[in-house]
Parts: structure tokens; sequence; C-alpha cells
């Protein structure tokens, strides 16, 4: 699904700084709430969101129906697919494979990873949840396309959790994972670069988007610390390389 959606928007995104597996770009990922928009359209918070820079949308709505979704996925689809921004379903599989979205996430009582995968098949991009260090090693052996770290700080938007990662949690699952990160959970532009720092390699955020009455504002400035942020880890990991390559 995914690369029928990148052909579909004739672009690959060159220069993006892609981040993930196979030309995903999990830079700055939106997770849809309805809740906090007001009166406002999803597809229109989600086409101004994008055009600030929005890499990634997912769409999480806990109060559809299953037709509600479906009918709101083909709208987000129609408006995602044209500029190369994947479409994530949460939690279906059924929404996702009926309005061809190009991948789902996962949460740890979901359905398995490995069913997803054999019903998604090998494009689909699919992403799970993990709260604990135990939940990513057991991801070490599955071939998913990035982590949901959940969350990295309380939230107001999603309560039924019973610990967060922190700064220190996140650096310590970074040592210990193989796979992409993506934080989640109380991010906001003026914790987006200390998270990147700690190893994160994009953010994932609902209310500081979602309830911005100007998502492309702070979609833009979210994206700009995330970019700085992983431009000064770079440059850090070059200088290592370089003072390493003189010390032989
Ligand atoms: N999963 C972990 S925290 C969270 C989800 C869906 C909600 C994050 O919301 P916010 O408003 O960005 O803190
Ligand atoms: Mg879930």
């Amino acid at each position: 699904m995914r690369r029928a959606s990148l052909r579909r928007a004739g672009l690959r995104r060159a220069g993006r700084g892609r981040v993930g597996v196979d030309g995903i770009d999990l830079r700055l990922y939106l997770v849809t709430d309805r809740g906090y928009m007001g009166t406002r359209d999803i597809a229109d918070v989600v086409r101004q969101a994008v055009a600030g820079g929005v890499t990634v949308c997912q769409l999480r709505e806990k109060h559809c129906t299953v037709a509600e979704l479906v009918e709101i996925g083909r709208r987000l689809r129609a408006v995602l697919a044209p500029l190369g921004v994947p479409l994530i379903i949460n939690d279906r599989l059924d929404v996702a494979q009926v309005v061809e979205a190009d991948g789902v996430h996962l949460g740890q009582k979901d359905v398995p990873y490995a069913d997803a995968r054999r019903i998604l098949g090998p494009q689909a991009i699919i992403g799970l949840s993990v709260e604990t260090l135990e939940q990513a090693r057991q991801a070490e052996d599955l071939d998913v396309d990035y982590l949901g770290v959940s969350p990295i700080y309380p939230t107001p938007t999603k309560t039924d959790i019973e610990s967060a990662w922190g700064l220190d949690g996140l650096r310590q699952l970074r040592e210990a994972s193989r796979h992409t990160l993506v934080a989640i959970g109380g991010i906001k532009e003026e914790n987006a670069a200390s998270i990147i720092e700690a190893g994160a390699d994009g953010v994932a955020v609902v209310s500081a988007v979602c309830a911005s009455p100007d998502p492309e504002e702070a979609a833009r400035r979210i994206l700009c610390e995330v970019d700085t942020a992983r431009a000064r880890r770079a440059d850090a990991a070059g200088a290592q390389d370089g003072a390493k390559g003189r010390e032989r």
C-alpha cells in the first residue's frame, strides 16, 4: 500500500531527510483527535498540519463507529495520498484495508503484529506501541517499521497508562532497541528537541497540533525543533567518528 501511495504522489520527498525504513519519513507524526478540533473539519486540520510539515498521519478517533472511521479515513486518504503523506489507521486492520490506508498502528492489546503483517502484506507500514523495556525487547524479533514510545510524559489526551518513559527511559530504550523510535505523549514545541536528543527519531503529537488555532504554524515550529535537534545529533556523531578516525 505504501509504495502505491508514493507512486500516486509521483514523488519521493528527496532532500527532506527521511527517517525510518524504506523511505518512510517519521519525523513529525500527527495523530488525530477531533475532540481538540472544535467545529473545524478534520480534513481541513490535517491539510493545514501537512502544509506545516507533518510527515505521516494516523487516524485515531476513539469515539467513532467503524462506519465513521471508514468515512473519515477515505476523506483523509484523498487529502494525503496526492501529497505523498502516509495514512496510518489506529488499531483496526479492517478499516485500514477498506480505505486502502498505508498501514496500521498497533497497541499491545490489538491484533498481534505477525497477523497484521500476514494480512496487510510486506508493503504496509506497521507500528507498535511499547510501554515498557520488556515489550521493546520482545519487539526486537519483529519486523515492525517503528516503535511508538508511549507515553514520554503523562498527558490528558490518553489517561489509561501505567507509567511514562521520561527522557531517561527513552535513552535506555534507544540503547536497547534496533528499531526506529517515534516518541508520543506530552510533546510540544518546547520539549521536542530534548526528546530527539534523548534518542527518538521522530515525535508524534495530538493536542499540540489538533488543538492549535493554527495547525500549520504549530506543525512548522515542532518540525523545526525536530530537524534542528536531528542535525545537532548528526554533527555530534560525525565529530565523534572524526575523532575516532584521528586516534587510529
Ligand atoms: N499514545 C500515547 S500518549 C498518546 C497516545 C495516543 C496521546 C498523546 O497526546 P498529546 O496530546 O500529544 O500529549
Ligand atoms: Mg491501540
